[in-house]
């Protein structure tokens, strides 16, 4: 039955025992009619006039309401909850006056380098699949050859058939098996014409039995080895594409870009007065002289995806939502993002749980659900991956699914350590090298996740760990949550750390932290 029909018939059950509605009493109705059935209300109602003995024939507002707040608390909670946010509002617009941000006096410099949003076309066609590894493979193997030690790799593993045996030779593939028995390593690795099997002998140094034991599946990687009779490699090193050794780019001016994701706004779990605070901190309204004096310099505020909860993202989570309609969860999200400075440049990506589609590349939060995100307050809304230059230093932007999956396949990374799963990300120079596990990935014509640019910050959410580290002149963040622990992390043993904020002095890529918990 829809939500109108159940209307009418709470309407006539109410006519028929012989009451009437006024028209506020009516509206509440059909507010509250997705939690709660509204014949059911008007049961407990005149069941409620009838043993007090009431003689009155209309049925208002404030009868249904008492009625329902005993029944369901949680409509209520909500409703409280947005008042909260509202209320903050006061606050902050009274509270202005001794803060003199440093960052008003700069005009932001943000230049977008790569989106995703506009560029989607993919239908799901099998060719579109094969031109999508195509694509895959050929970028990963130009940077790869733009490495010193393979420039003298051999141009195809067909050309490998034909060199002569106990020849020493380099060659690219994608590793499509990776067996290990008894202390030795059988790979296979395919080009876009064939394949060979690849041996990681008992004997190889243990450098080298990591490396291949470490391999992903679907990464591309050059092969230095030595040929047998029957086109047999014998493996003697693993090069990845990496990032070589480089000094990253660094603002002019002492502006900071602070990093966060993964609010799950609408989650009965959603941090909302720790990420209330976090608000009034960016207002310069609280914490220490210290932290305002930050504040002062936040100039970017970039949020790397799940900003809510969303709906029907994963089994039985409508018991652990507290605002159970999308539309309303970025209308409570917007109500906070409104309340940031005006002269703070906000970018914002989408994750898992927004309004999106759910394969990558996700083109930017949809308009139609996110609206009220559009209308309060302008935002600087990206596809994920993307890329953005901000006061010159490039930001690589990318929510962070796949690290679930490389947690799950590298034997020596867990939940707890997403930094080393970036690490390897850009070791492997693709964002999702792991084809086929649970990152959708749709087959575009051209392979946005493959990490052509070496970025200066790489940024990313999804695992609820905060945590940084510096590799190779980049800086890698994972920028935590705004989300208590779920039950569903419980079972799995992960351990989140919300409410914990990094934040990047764009002038030294130097990292400080402040926590709102
Ligand atoms: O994911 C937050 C983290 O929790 C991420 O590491 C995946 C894990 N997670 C959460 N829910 C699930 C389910 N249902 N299956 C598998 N893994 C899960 P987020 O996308 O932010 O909820
Ligand atoms: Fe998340
Ligand atoms: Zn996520």
């Amino acid at each position: 039955m829809s939500e109108n029909e159940q209307l009418k018939q709470a309407i006539e059950y109410a006519v028929s025992a012989g009451y009437q509605l006024d028209l506020e009493a009516f509206q509440f109705l059909s507010t509250i009619a997705e939690k709660e059935n509204p014949t059911n209300l008007m049961e407990q109602a005149i069941k409620y006039l009838r043993d007090k003995g009431e003689k009155q024939v209309f049925i208002g507002k404030e009868l249904l309401e008492k009625i329902a707040k005993e029944k369901v608390p949680s409509f209520f909670e909500e409703q409280e909850k947005v008042a909260l946010a509202i209320s903050e509002t006061t606050v902050i617009s009274q509270a202005k006056k001794r803060f003199k941000p440093l960052a008003r006096e700069i005009p932001s410099k943000i230049k977008v380098i790569e989106d995703p949003t506009d560029k989607i076309s993919a239908t799901g066609e099998l060719e579109e699949y094969l031109e999508y590894f195509r694509d895959r493979f050929n970028r990963l193997r130009k940077i790869l050859l733009q490495r010193m030690d393979t420039r003298d790799a051999v141009n195809s593993i067909r050309s490998a058939y034909s060199a002569s045996p106990n020849t020493r030779l380099k060659i690219i593939g994608m590793v499509t098996e990776k067996k290990e028995t008894k202390q030795k390593i059988l790979l296979k690795i395919e080009d876009l014409d064939t394949s060979i099997t690849v041996l990681v002998p008992r004997n190889a140094s243990r450098q080298l039995m990591e490396k291949a034991r470490l391999l992903l599946h679907d990464q591309v990687i050059c092969v230095s080895a030595v040929k047998l009779r029957n086109n047999l490699l014998i493996a003697e090193d693993i090069i990845f594409p990496d990032i070589p050794q480089r000094t990253p780019k660094k603002a002019s001016e002492p502006v900071y870009a602070v990093l966060i994701s993964d609010l799950h706004v609408g989650s009965k779990t959603f941090l909302r007065e720790e990420f209330r605070n976090f608000i009034l901190w960016l207002n310069g309204k609280y914490g220490n002289a210290k932290m305002r004096e930050i504040a002062g310099q936040v100039k970017y505020l970039v949020v790397a995806g799940d900003i809510v909860d969303g709906i029907g993202v994963y089994p039985e989570q409508l018991k652990e939502l507290l605002i159970p309609d999308i539309y309303k969860q970025y209308e409570l999200a917007s109500m906070f993002f409104e309340q940031i400075p005006d002269y703070i440049e906000v970018i914002v990506i989408p994750g898992n749980h927004d309004a999106s589609r759910k394969a990558l590349p996700q083109p930017a939060l949809s308009r139609e659900y996110a609206e009220p995100l559009y209308e309060k307050r302008p935002l600087k809304m990206l596809g994920n991956p993307a890329v953005v230059e901000l006061h010159g230093v490039e930001f690589l932007l990318y929510h962070g699914r796949s690290i679930d999956d490389v947690v799950v396949s590298a034997p020596n990374i867990s939940f707890q350590q997403p930094e080393k799963a970036m690490r390897l990300l850009l070791q492997c120079r693709h964002l999702a090298p792991i084809y086929g596990a649970k990152t959708p990935i749709a087959p575009e014509t051209k392979d946005f996740l493959v990490i052509e640019r070496i970025p200066d910050v790489f940024h990313s959410g999804h695992v609820h760990v905060m945590k940084y580290e510096n590799y190779r002149g980049t800086l890698l963040v994972n920028s935590g949550t705004w989300q208590e622990k779920t039950l569903f992390q419980e079972k799995m043993g992960l351990e989140p750390t919300p409410g914990i904020v990094p934040i990047v002095n764009l002038q030294t890529l130097e990292v400080q932290t402040i926590s709102f918990i």
